[in-house]
C-alpha cells in the first residue's frame, strides 16, 4: 500500500466553483448525477477520486468523454478554460457494510464522508482543500430527505437543499428515511431564529430532549465565549444505529451514533448524559473550527480536532465542574494517550506520513492535540487567546489551512516566537520531566530535567517548551507559594525559592515545604518526582490544586497496588488514611470524592510496572486490585456506609453535575460495600432503581463479586427490545467476567440472537470489551488472543475501519513477559499474514510489529 507524506503536498490544479448533485435513491442501484464547475488554476493532470463506482456516463460542457478509470479514480483530458463536468454513476448503498460513503441502516440511507468517503459516492477531488458550495436534489419515496445547508424546495418524492458555505467534500451529508423529528429553536445573538431538529426512528422521540438542551447550550456558549454565531437557517441532527465512530460534524446536518444522542433517565447513565452533552457540543463547535475554517490536508487533522476537543472540554468544565473535568481529562491522557505515545503506534500530534488516514483518528491527534492547544492558551493568557482566535477566524474564514497558520495567528497577536512550541506538533512521544529537590534550611532548589525517549521513526528528540506549574505548601498545611508557571525550554533548568522569605511573609516558621509540581496537569508529560508516602498523603489532604490532590491519591494507591501485584511490601496505610479524610471532608464535592475513591485501571497498573522495567502479570494485578478493594471495604466500612446513605434517594433524576456526582459516589461506595454484605444493598438498589445509573451501578457491583445472575436475567427481560441498553448488558458481562471465564462469556454472547456483529456498537460491546478486561484478555491460556483475532479477521473485510481501530488492543504486546509476548507476536503475525487483509488493518498490524 502507498504511503502519503506531508512534504508531498501540492494544491489541486483546479478550483471548484459549484457542485450540483442529484441522488436517485435505491438500495441496490442508487444513481448519482454530478455537475461540477471547474476553473483552472495551476492545472496539471486532471484526476478525480472515485472508488467502487460504476461510471454510466461522463461529459465535459455537454460532450461525452471517455475517462480512464482505475480502482482509485479517473483521469481525463480537460480543456484549458472553465468547464462543466457532468457524470452519472451507480452505487449500491445496501451492500456498503464498511459504513463509509452512502450506506443503509435500518432502511434509512445515510452518509459518512470523513475522511475519504465521498469518493465512494461520486468522482470528485476528494481532498479537504477543495471547497465549494453544494446544491443537492434527492429523489426518493422515503418521507424525510435531508442534506447540508438550507432547504430550498420539496415535493412528493423529492427535496432540494443548498449549502452556500464553501465546504470540502468530507462535510457532505445526505439522509433519507422514515424518521420523526423532535423540534426546537434557537435565537442567535443577532436575532436570527434557527430551526433545530433531532431526527430519530419512531419510538425514540422521547429520548431527544437532552440532545436539544445540549445543542442550545452549545450555541449560546460559542457566541458568548468565542463570538461565533451559527450561519444557516436550520440545524439538523440525525441518530443512526450503524456508525463507525461517535458522531460527524457535516455542515448543518450532524449525524450521530444513536448512543450519543438518545437519552432518558431510564435508559441512559449519567456518563451517557455527560458524553452526549460533550459530543453534541463538539460537533456543533466544529461549525467554526473545522467547517468554516478547515484543514488543508489530512496531516492537519489536529488543527480542527485538537482545537475542537479543547473547546468541548472548556464547555463541559463550564457546564459542570471544571476541576472534575480537568481530572478526568488528565487521567485519560495519562493512561490512554501515554500508552499510545510510549508504544509502537506513537506518532506526532501532526503526523507526517500515513497509509490510511482513518488510522490517525487517535487519542494523540485528539486529546494530546487538545492539551497542546490548552498549553498555548495558558501560555498567552485569556485576552491574547481570544484575540488570536478572533484573528484566526477572520483571516482564514472559508479557507483550508495548516498548523503553521494557526500558530501564526498567535505569533502575530502576541509577538511570541513559537518555533520551539511547534515541536509539540511535530515530535512524538511523552517527555519525561524529573524534579529533584535540594533543601539547605532556607532555600529550596529544584532541578528540572526533561528528555523524550525515541519513538518509531524519530530517534532524536529536541527539548520542548514545557510550562511547569508549581506551588509550595508549608508542612503545617497552608500554601506559601501560589501556582506559578516555569516555562522550561532547556534540557535542564534550576529554579530557586527563598523559602525563608515565603514563610516569613505568611507568618510561619521556616520549614522545608512540600512541592506540588505540574499542577493542573500543565503539560502532557510524565512527571518523575520522588515524594514520600507522607508527602503524598499531605498533598492528598492539603493541596489547593484539585488535580494534584487527586494525583497524590493516585500515586499512593498505584504504589501500593504495584507492590501488591509483584509480591513486594505494600503499605496502603497512608492511602487509606488520606481517603478516609477525603470521604469525611464535607467541603469536598461528591464527584471529587468519587474520583478519589477510584483505583487506577488494571491497564494503568500494567503500564506503571512496565515503566519501572518489570513485566506485568495481569492476573496478579487483578488479584491486587481485588485485595485492595477488600481492604478498603473493610477499613473504611463505616465511612463508606455513611457516604452511601448520604447519597441515597436524590429525588427525581436530573442529569446535572450535582446529581451525577452524588450518584457516582453512591455507586462507588456500593461497589465496595457489596464486598462486605453479600450483595444485600446492591440487590435492594437494583430492585428499586428508577434510573439506569442506579440499575447498572447495582448490577456492576453484583457481577464484580460473582453474583447477579437473576438480576442479569431480569435486566435482559426488561430491556431486550432496546438496542442501546442491550449494548450495556452485553458489555458489562464481559467486563466483569473472571479472568478464567472472560473468553467463554464473550464467546457465549456471540451466540446470542441479538449479537448483530456487523453493527459496530454491538461488536464493540462484546469483542471490544474483552480487550478491556485486562486479566481476561491476557489470561495465560491465550484463548482470548485467538478469539479476538478470529473476530477481527471476520470483521476486517466487512468493516476495515472498525477492525483496524480495534486492533490497537494488541499495541501493548511488548510490555509483557516472554510467553505472553511470543503468543501476542504470533497472533499479530497471523493477522498480518491473512490473505486479503485490508489496507487499514494491514497498516496497524505492520506498525505494531515494527
Ligand atoms: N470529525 C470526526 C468526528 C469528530 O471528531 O467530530
Ligand atoms: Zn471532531
Amino acid at each position: 500500500s502507498r504511503k502519503v507524506y506531508l512534504n508531498d503536498y501540492k494544491p489541486f490544479g483546479w478550483e471548484v466553483e459549484q457542485v450540483s448533485l442529484t441522488f436517485r435513491l435505491s438500495p441496490r442501484g442508487t444513481r448519482v448525477l454530478s455537475r461540477i464547475a471547474f476553473r483552472p488554476r495551476e492545472g496539471g493532470r486532471f484526476f478525480l477520486h472515485g472508488e467502487g463506482l460504476r461510471l454510466i456516463s461522463a461529459a465535459i460542457d455537454g460532450r461525452t468523454v471517455t475517462p480512464e478509470v482505475t480502482d482509485e479514480g479517473l483521469t481525463c483530458e480537460v480543456p484549458d478554460r472553465p468547464f462543466l463536468w457532468e457524470a452519472e454513476v451507480e452505487i449500491a448503498p445496501e451492500d456498503n457494510t464498511a459504513l463509509e460513503g452512502l450506506y443503509m441502516s435500518n432502511g434509512m440511507f445515510c452518509t459518512q464522508c470523513e475522511a475519504e468517503g465521498f469518493r465512494r459516492i461520486t468522482f470528485y477531488p476528494d481532498r479537504p482543500d477543495v471547497m465549494a458550495p453544494f446544491r443537492v436534489r434527492i429523489e426518493s419515496d422515503l418521507p424525510v430527505l435531508l442534506s447540508n445547508g438550507d432547504p430550498v424546495a420539496s415535493g412528493k418524492g423529492w427535496a432540494e437543499w443548498h449549502d452556500p458555505w464553501p465546504k470540502p467534500a468530507y462535510l457532505f451529508a445526505l439522509v433519507a428515511g422514515d424518521l420523526r423529528a423532535v423540534r426546537d429553536s434557537f435565537t442567535t445573538r443577532s436575532g436570527r431564529e434557527i430551526d433545530l431538529a433531532v431526527w430519530v426512528r419512531e419510538g425514540d422521540e422521547d429520548r431527544c430532549g437532552w440532545a436539544l438542551e445540549s445543542l442550545k447550550a452549545s450555541m449560546a456558549w460559542d457566541e458568548r465565549e468565542y463570538g461565533r454565531e451559527y450561519d444557516l437557517s436550520v440545524f439538523n441532527i440525525v441518530a443512526v444505529d450503524d456508525f463507525n465512530a461517535g458522531a460527524m460534524e457535516n455542515k448543518g446536518l450532524n449525524i450521530f451514533n444513536s448512543a450519543l444522542v438518545l437519552a432518558s433517565p431510564e435508559t441512559a447513565t449519567d456518563r451517557d448524559f455527560e458524553r452526549i452533552e460533550a459530543v453534541i457540543a463538539h460537533e456543533y463547535f466544529h461549525n467554526w473550527t473545522g467547517n468554516r475554517v478547515t484543514c488543508r490536508d489530512w496531516f492537519q487533522l489536529c488543527l480542527k480536532e485538537g482545537l475542537t476537543v479543547y473547546r468541548d472540554q472548556q464547555f463541559t468544565g463550564d457546564m459542570r465542574s471544571a476541576p472534575v473535568k480537568r481530572i478526568e481529562d488528565a487521567a485519560m491522557i495519562r493512561s490512554r494517550q501515554f500508552r499510545e505515545d510510549n508504544g509502537p503506534l506513537a506518532h506526532p500530534v501532526r503526523p507526517e506520513e500515513f497509509i490510511e488516514i482513518n488510522n490517525f483518528y487517535t487519542i494523540t491527534v485528539y486529546e494530546k492535540g487538545a492539551e497542546v492547544v490548552g498549553m498555548l492558551h495558558r501560555l498567552v493568557g485569556q485576552n491574547a487567546w481570544r484575540a488570536a482566535c478572533d484573528l484566526y477566524f477572520e483571516r482564514h474564514d472559508g479557507q483550508a489551512v495548516t498548523i503553521e497558520d494557526w500558530l501564526a495567528a498567535f505569533r502575530d497577536t502576541t509577538g511570541r516566537n513559537l518555533t520551539q512550541f511547534m515541536r509539540w506538533y511535530s515530535q512524538a512521544g511523552t517527555p519525561r520531566l524529573s524534579v529533584a529537590e535540594d533543601w539547605d534550611g532556607q532555600t529550596l532548589t529544584l532541578t528540572l530535567r526533561q528528555h523524550t525517549p525515541p519513538t518509531p521513526g524519530q530517534q532524536e528528540k529536541a527539548p520542548q517548551l514545557i510550562p511547569v506549574a508549581l506551588g509550595l505548601l508549608h508542612p503545617s498545611g497552608p500554601e506559601i507559594l501560589r501556582t506559578q508557571i516555569v516555562e522550561m525550554t532547556e534540557p535542564e533548568e534550576v529554579v530557586r525559592y527563598d523559602v525563608g522569605a515565603l514563610c516569613k511573609a505568611a507568618g510561619l516558621k521556616t520549614e522545608r515545604p512540600v512541592v506540588s509540581a505540574l499542577r493542573n496537569f500543565s503539560a502532557p508529560v510524565m512527571l518523575e518526582h520522588d515524594q514520600s508516602p507522607k508527602e503524598r498523603a499531605f498533598l492528598l489532604r492539603h493541596d489547593t490544586d484539585p488535580v494534584n490532590r487527586w494525583e497524590a491519591g493516585r500515586a499512593l494507591s498505584r504504589a501500593a497496588l504495584t507492590a501488591m501485584a509483584t509480591g513486594g511490601d505494600a503499605d496502603p496505610q497512608a492511602w487509606l488514611e488520606g481517603l478516609e479524610a477525603a470521604l469525611t471532608d464535607e467541603t469536598l464535592d461528591p464527584a471529587m470524592q468519587s474520583l478519589l475513591l477510584s483505583l487506577p485501571s488494571e491497564d494503568d497498573l500494567a503500564q506503571s510496572l512496565a515503566d519501572a522495567g518489570e513485566a506485568p502479570d495481569p492476573l496478579a494485578i487483578r488479584h491486587a486490585v481485588e485485595a485492595m478493594q477488600d481492604h478498603m471495604a473493610e477499613t473504611l466500612e463505616p465511612v463508606l456506609t455513611r457516604a452511601f446513605e448520604a447519597t441515597a434517594g436524590t429525588g427525581p433524576f436530573r442529569p446535572d453535575a450535582a446529581g451525577a456526582g452524588r450518584r457516582s459516589l453512591h455507586n462507588a461506595c456500593l461497589t465496595l460495600l457489596t464486598r462486605r454484605d453479600e450483595g444485600t444493598r446492591a440487590r435492594e438498589t437494583f430492585a428499586r432503581a428508577d434510573n439506569m445509573t442506579a440499575s447498572l451501578g447495582a448490577l456492576n457491583a453484583l457481577l464484580s463479586v460473582g453474583a447477579g445472575k437473576d438480576e442479569l436475567a431480569a435486566f435482559e427481560a426488561r430491556w431486550q427490545h432496546d438496542r442501546l441498553v442491550m449494548d450495556k448488558w452485553f458489555a458489562l458481562q464481559v467486563m466483569r467476567a473472571s479472568p478464567e471465564q472472560a473468553t467463554e462469556v464473550a464467546e457465549r454472547l456471540t451466540q446470542h440472537p441479538q449479537f448483530a456483529w456487523k453493527t459496530p456498537n454491538r461488536f464493540r460491546s462484546v469483542i471490544g470489551t474483552l480487550a478491556g478486561n485486562a486479566a481476561g484478555f491476557h489470561h495465560p491460556s491465550g484463548a482470548a488472543y485467538d478469539f479476538f483475532a478470529d473476530w477481527l479477521l471476520k470483521l476486517d473485510p466487512v468493516n476495515p475501519q472498525t477492525a483496524a481501530r480495534m486492533s490497537t488492543a494488541f499495541e501493548t504486546w511488548r510490555r509483557y513477559g516472554p510467553e505472553r509476548q511470543a503468543r501476542l507476536r504470533a497472533t499479530l503475525e497471523r493477522i498480518a499474514a491473512s490473505p486479503g487483509l485490508s489496507r487499514d488493518t494491514g497498516e496497524m498490524v505492520a506498525r505494531m510489529l515494527g
